[in-house]
């Protein structure tokens, strides 16, 4: 994909799973990359690596909470001279806690996942656009999920969030188009990351049990998609893209055993 050659990527969530995938996928076609998330020491570790393996892309991490609108300006206005122009962000940073009805999900809950998923989003995306506009071109990423199409049992608040993320890229996308900006949505279904540890509070076994008897995607398969949508030509966009594992065949509908 010789179109990512020299661009910039910003990615929220680097640490870990999808974004760090795509993170590598990038600098692999050449391109730079801003690496953003929680986890200084995974960033940090990331970007030793990529650095090792892709020495010609520039690696730039800066830890990043992205509820913290502040903390988001900041570390776009601080973004070293080589990587302000960013060509390519990719909204990924999210999460779920839990699998609860609506009757009784946690306050706690409800407010890191709307902060995160929706609010997070938002920072990011108000952040980077004035770099977009200022030039007319780049390409927004958002990672909604199959949870953003279907809702189901325990999952209100998360598929809630999911849904935002498919009005407000289809909002952007709409209110964008007399630019030559992108706006693209991509929705995941079942893909083995720490997602799942992450929605079981550490649980490792019952994170596992999701993935039971079946074969998920894979981080690399998603940054794969994202890699396709992100190098088409200026005036191609991928709109929306829903990649299930060839098992899944809704939210909550997986064939198991073989
Ligand atoms: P992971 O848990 O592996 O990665 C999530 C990433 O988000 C981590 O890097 C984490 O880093 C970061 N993150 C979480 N909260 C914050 C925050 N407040 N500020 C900055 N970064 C944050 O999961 P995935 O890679 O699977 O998830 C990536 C995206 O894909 C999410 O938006 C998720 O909803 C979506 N998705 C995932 C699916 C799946 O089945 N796995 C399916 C559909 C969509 P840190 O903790 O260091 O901040
Ligand atoms: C993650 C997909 O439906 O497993 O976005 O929660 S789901």
């Amino acid at each position: 994909y010789s179109r990512l050659k020299g661009k910039t990527a910003f990615i929220t969530g680097a640490s870990s799973g999808i974004g760090q995938a795509t993170a590598f996928e990038f600098a692999r076609h050449g391109a730079n990359v801003i690496l953003t998330a929680r986890r200084k020491d995974r960033l940090q570790e990331l970007e030793t690596q990529i650095c090792d393996e892709f020495p010609s892309s520039i690696v730039h991490s800066a830890q990043l909470d992205v509820q913290d609108r502040a903390a988001v300006f900041r570390v776009v206005e601080e973004l070293p001279a080589e990587l302000k122009d960013v060509d390519i962000l990719l909204n990924n940073a999210g999460l779920v806690i839990g699998l609860d009805p609506l009757s009784t999900v946690s306050p706690e809950a409800v407010h890191t996942m709307l902060q995160t998923n929706v609010v997070g989003l938002i920072n990011v995306t108000q952040a980077i656009l004035p770099i977009f506009l200022a030039r007319n071109r780049g390409h927004v990423i958002n990672l909604g999920s199959i949870a953003g199409r279907e809702a189901y049992a325990n999952g209100s608040v998360y598929c809630g969030t999911k849904h935002f993320v498919n009005a407000a890229t289809q909002s952007l996308r709409i209110e964008l188009m007399s630019t030559g900006v992108r706006v693209t949505e991509v929705q995941p279904g079942m893909v083995e990351t720490e997602f799942s540890v992450v929605r079981f509070s550490g649980d490792k076994d019952r994170a596992d049990k999701v993935y039971e008897g079946m074969e998920p995607l894979s981080a690399g398969d998603i940054a794969d998609t994202i890699l396709y949508a992100a190098s088409r030509p200026d005036n191609v966009v991928i709109a929306e893209m829903l990649v299930m594992p060839t098992a899944q065949g809704t939210a909550t509908v997986a064939h198991r055993g073989g």
